[in-house]
């Protein structure tokens, strides 16, 4: 079977025609996400209105994917799966692709190019270098204190730092950086992690570069929305079928796609508006909207449903205590928190929030969502949980999802996790494990937990809210996750946001 390439990608899957030359944007973090939506909205965008803004594609460590579009003359496949149909499309935007780790002084000299007007980042909750505690960068982190000794940097936020010195030496024409990842205030996070980063450097550096920075640099937020599942076989099998051709790194999709964005950009812009992007004023509103109701729910169905054996999200909220507690943290602990966007219309977004997790067709699985907890629940839990507690009231299914995925990570003695449970990769699960097994009680562990800032220090101080997750963590033990569920929706009646 022929490979997908330049010469054989047929017409009908191109989403734009023609042969992009200039680079105008930086990617870092060449991973599915980015391939599903930042790309296909480009893609969009380019068929509409031409303009320089080839993606050159960074990989922060694994070639694989680099090496295949090598081999497909940059061009891959994204798979739109629904249980009604299988729609694929080639987006055909990138101008090159190459892993840092091979070349880190590359990157550097990527942002730096004059023809570079924007870097977007997809590098996950975990790719900021972020420490909860302080609030800011994470000093204590080796890899950070390497990047400011003045090594080739291999954090993003050195990578980008050092990338952005370079280019005020250089020619210190303005670009933007635009975060893809779900952070609450992706741009400003990015802005404040860059700018500590800079006035950490020798003051003769430091001041001429926070200056610029201030000048000449934005930092838009955004908020993103696409489900996409690791890959697997399957889409390959897809692409075969479909357009008869050999492409080994399809990426799976919902069809589902969405982007808000702030239009605040240094140095132009492709005009995403006609790939189906939204502009606005203030993107915060968005990104609460997101990250509660679909990331936050998200977690919850992950936890419960690797705990009762599910490997799908969809197999997960297809069992009525899952859609019950998914129902009751999005209603009742979530949505109360956030105010909606006046052009969202909430039933209908909720509707096809349920709509999109039971999409049984999308594999999207339970280990997948369930990973990197540690980074993700800081994001999606605390604010939240912190308003109802400060109002005098226990956010009873917020407490459920830390508690599940305590029992994900460490799971207490005589209880078995499972294996969706195992699967889950998080780079704190040794030390909660270590913490476990340290502490003689399941309060003394969560309390552990909590004070060690891992969900912020504020939290930690309320023992409401640290013991209701240790009698979760308790019943999960002994009766199973459907009765933990149980036991949450019992403290409170059904709110009238129920729909
Ligand atoms: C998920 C997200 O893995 C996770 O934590 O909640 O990746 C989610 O699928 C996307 O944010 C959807 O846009």
């Amino acid at each position: 079977m022929n490979r997908l390439n330049a010469t054989t990608t047929p017409d009908s899957a191109l989403l734009h025609r023609r042969t992009l030359r200039e680079t105008g944007i930086v990617h870092l973090g060449l991973g599915n996400f980015h391939r599903a939506h930042q790309a296909v909205f480009t893609a969009a965008a380019l068929d509409h209105t031409d303009g320089p803004w080839g993606i050159l594609g960074v990989a922060s460590r694994s070639g694989r994917v680099v090496d295949a579009m090598h081999e497909q003359d940059l061009r891959y496949s994204v798979v739109e799966i629904s249980p009604q149909d299988t729609r694929i499309v080639v987006p055909a935007v990138h101008t090159g692709a190459f892993v840092a780790a091979q070349q880190p002084e590359a990157v550097l000299d990527a942002i730096a190019a004059p023809g570079t007007a924007i870097v977007t980042l997809t590098v996950t909750e975990n790719g900021y270098t972020y420490s909860p505690r302080t609030r800011g960068l994470d000093f204590d982190n080796p890899a950070v204190r390497a990047d400011l000794s003045g090594a080739s940097p291999t954090t993003t936020i050195g990578q980008l730092t050092r990338a952005l010195q370079r280019r005020l030496r250089a020619h210190a024409a303005p670009i933007t950086i635009l975060s893809c990842d779900n952070l609450t205030g992706n741009g400003t996070h990015t802005a404040r992690l860059v700018r500590e980063f800079a006035a950490a450097l020798p003051a003769d550096e430091r001041d001429e570069l926070t200056a610029w920075l201030a000048e000449a640099v934005t930092f838009p937020n955004s908020m993103v929305d696409r489900i996409v599942p690791a890959t697997t076989d399957a889409y390959q099998a897809a692409v075969a079928e479909q357009l008869g051709l050999c492409d080994t790194v399809p990426v799976p999709a919902e069809p589902f796609s969405m982007w808000v964005l702030e239009d605040d950009f240094a140095a132009g812009r492709p005009r995403w508006e006609h790939g189906g992007a939204r502009f606005t004023a203030d993107v915060v509103p968005y990104e609460l909207l997101k990250l509660r109701l679909l990331n936050g729910t998200h977690s919850l169905i992950a936890y419960l449903g690797a705990l009762s054996g599910c490997d799908t999200i969809a197999a997960s909220t297809a069992q009525p205590f899952v859609a019950e507690a998914a129902r009751r943290v999005l209603c009742e602990d979530y949505l109360p928190t956030i105010a909606v966007p006046a052009d969202i219309d909430i039933d209908d977004y909720i509707a096809q929030l349920f709509d999109r997790w039971g999409n049984t067709a999308l594999g999207h699985r339970t280990r997948q969502v369930g990973s990197d907890g540690s980074a993700k629940l800081a994001q999606r839990i605390p604010d939240a949980a912190l308003r109802h507690l400060r109002a005098g009231r226990v956010p009873q299914h917020l407490a459920l999802t830390v508690a599940a995925y305590l029992c994900c990570m460490a799971p207490p003695e005589g209880f078995e996790a499972g294996p969706h449970a195992a699967a889950m990769a998080d780079p704190n699960r040794a030390s909660l494990v270590a913490a476990a097994e340290r502490t003689g009680s399941t309060a003394a562990f969560v309390t552990e937990v909590f004070r060690s800032g891992l969900l912020g220090d504020e939290l930690a101080t309320r023992t409401e809210f640290v013991s209701r997750v240790a009698e979760f963590v308790d019943i999960i033990a002994v009766h199973g996750p459907a009765a933990a569920a149980a036991e949450a929706a019992d403290q409170e009646p059904a709110s009238a946001w129920r729909t």
